[in-house]
């Protein structure tokens, strides 16, 4: 496979050859960069202004030690990174990730990706992600605060809510950011939108923890009625059981689909009756469930052990919710073969490059994770917004917002596709459009000639 473009090839090849052991992060910049091949053919500026090879190098880098005394009085010791890496409209944001398969690369294709996708939310937000490779699972909540308090210890020199703004992604939700908060605020003696992802009594905003789920579900909405088609009597699969997950079920169902497969790490289960939303919630948020407990309390619904299997479960509607590259070339043909018609990624990065490929070969409307998850960042800067203000909006003011965020994002992407040649690939019309914007306020900045 090659860039179909010379002059990115080489930027690409040149960034290859420094990155050798970021495989993540090199897969997140050639997508981009092959969906920027018009772009260089109509914009010379940019191509002068040295953009394409500015926008692939993160502004700041940062990697820090993170010690702490587990319950058992051991002292243990993390990784801790926060990748500051575009600040051109706006202050650093992206969430933190905590799970022991973190490494610089996966925090820099976050980073990367995070970039684009606040682009397009039409909000004032640069891209940043941060994480640490601290496993959550079968940790105290003890140990979870003592961990949040020593990696802010650290963090904290380095944010500011007009500087970098951090929030959650995976292992890491209203508690630990609850955890985080206390001690930037302890450390630095501010109470400021520092942190996104609060709960409501912190400043958070009403429906921040439903935006991932809920904008992936209005995302997907616009992409099915422009092909005539809605949610309504659909079969809709969805990997994984976290937050991102959990309010794309609540929301699928809302719109009339049902929801027959959800999954975790370790395995998915299936119920034909239709989940049932509450009683999932309360098992993954409140008790912290393993999936495989849906069963013992649902007997009609089946677990089958292993994640991956969960495309071979006939639907009409794929929502991928778990983490990158979670959704190959062999799910991507399962999906096809059973007639799966849609796919959105409400994960970062969770389709292979090759299942892309595949559903844009066979024409399966596929709405890319940049823009169909943007929903959650969105409302992290509405978050920001009202923390500026010191006001709080209702749920349904929120909501409705991030509403006609998702349905612009979807337009605007929808556009730049058609305008750069590319109708109906959304792929390209994302990169395109969160792309524009970056790199123009990188001009008007003023870069080095
Ligand atoms: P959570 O931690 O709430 O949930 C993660 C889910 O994915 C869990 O069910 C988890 O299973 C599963 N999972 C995690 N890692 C793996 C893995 N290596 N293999 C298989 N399953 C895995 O995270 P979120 O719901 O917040 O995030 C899910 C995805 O959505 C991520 O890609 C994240 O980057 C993305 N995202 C999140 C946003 C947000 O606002 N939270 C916004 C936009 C995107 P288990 O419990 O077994 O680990
Ligand atoms: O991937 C993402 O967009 C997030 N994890 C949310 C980031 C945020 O700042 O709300």
């Amino acid at each position: 496979m090659s860039i179909s473009n010379s002059y990115l090839q080489g930027i690409y090849d040149s960034l290859a050859e420094k990155s050798t052991h970021e495989p993540e992060f090199l897969q997140a910049v050639y997508e981009v960069l092959e969906s920027l091949c018009p772009v260089v053919e109509k914009r010379p500026d940019f191509v002068k202004a040295g953009i394409f090879s500015q926008i692939v190098e993160p502004e700041r880098v940062l990697q820090f030690r993170i010690s702490w005394v587990d319950d058992a009085g051991t002292v243990r010791v993390n990784r801790g990174y926060r990748v500051q890496f575009n600040s051109a409209i706006g202050p650093y944001k992206g969430g933190l990730r905590f799970h022991p398969s973190v490494n610089l690369s996966i925090i820099k294709f976050l980073g990367f990706e995070q970039i684009f996708k606040n682009a397009l939310t039409g909000l004032p937000i640069g891209g940043g992600k941060g994480g640490s490779d601290f496993d959550p699972k079968g940790k105290s909540d003890g140990e979870i605060m003592r961990f949040c308090q020593a990696f802010m210890t650290e963090l904290q020199r380095h944010i500011g809510a007009d500087t970098d703004v951090p929030a959650g992604d995976i292992g890491v939700g209203a508690r630990e950011i609850g955890y985080l908060f206390g001690q930037y605020k302890r450390i630095r003696n501010e109470f400021t939108g520092v942190l996104t992802g609060k709960k409501a009594g912190l400043g958070g905003s009403l429906a921040r923890t439903e935006a991932t789920g809920y904008g992936l579900c209005y995302f997907t909405k616009e992409m099915l009625a422009a092909e005539g088609e809605d949610f309504s009597g659909k079969r809709v699969v969805i990997s994984g059981s976290g937050n991102v997950a959990l309010y794309a079920c609540q929301k699928a169902i809302r719109l009339g689909a049902k929801v027959v497969a959800m999954s975790d790490s370790g395995g998915y289960i299936v119920d034909e009756n239709g989940i049932d939303f509450e009683r999932m919630r309360e098992m993954k948020e409140v008790r912290r469930a393993r999936i495989q407990t849906y069963v013992d309390e649902v007997p009609t619904a089946q677990y089958v052990s292993g994640c991956r299997g969960i495309w071979s479960v006939p639907c009409d509607i794929a929502l991928p919710c778990a983490t990158q590259n979670e959704l190959d070339l062999d799910g991507a043909r399962m999906l096809v073969e059973h007639g799966c018609m849609a796919v959105a990624e409400g994960a970062n990065m969770p389709s292979t490059p090759e299942a892309v490929s595949f559903f844009r070969e066979k024409g399966i409307l596929f709405g890319p994770a940049k823009a169909a998850n943007a929903g959650g960042v969105a409302t992290s800067a509405l978050e920001m917004s009202q923390n500026s203000q010191r006001l709080s909006w209702s749920f349904e003011q929120v909501d409705g917002m991030l509403h006609d965020i998702m349905k612009e994002i979807y337009q605007n992407a929808a556009a730049a596709a058609k305008e750069y040649g590319q109708e109906g690939d959304l792929v390209t019309g994302a990169n395109i459009a969160g792309f524009l914007k970056v790199a123009e306020a990188m001009l008007w900045q003023g870069v080095i000639f």
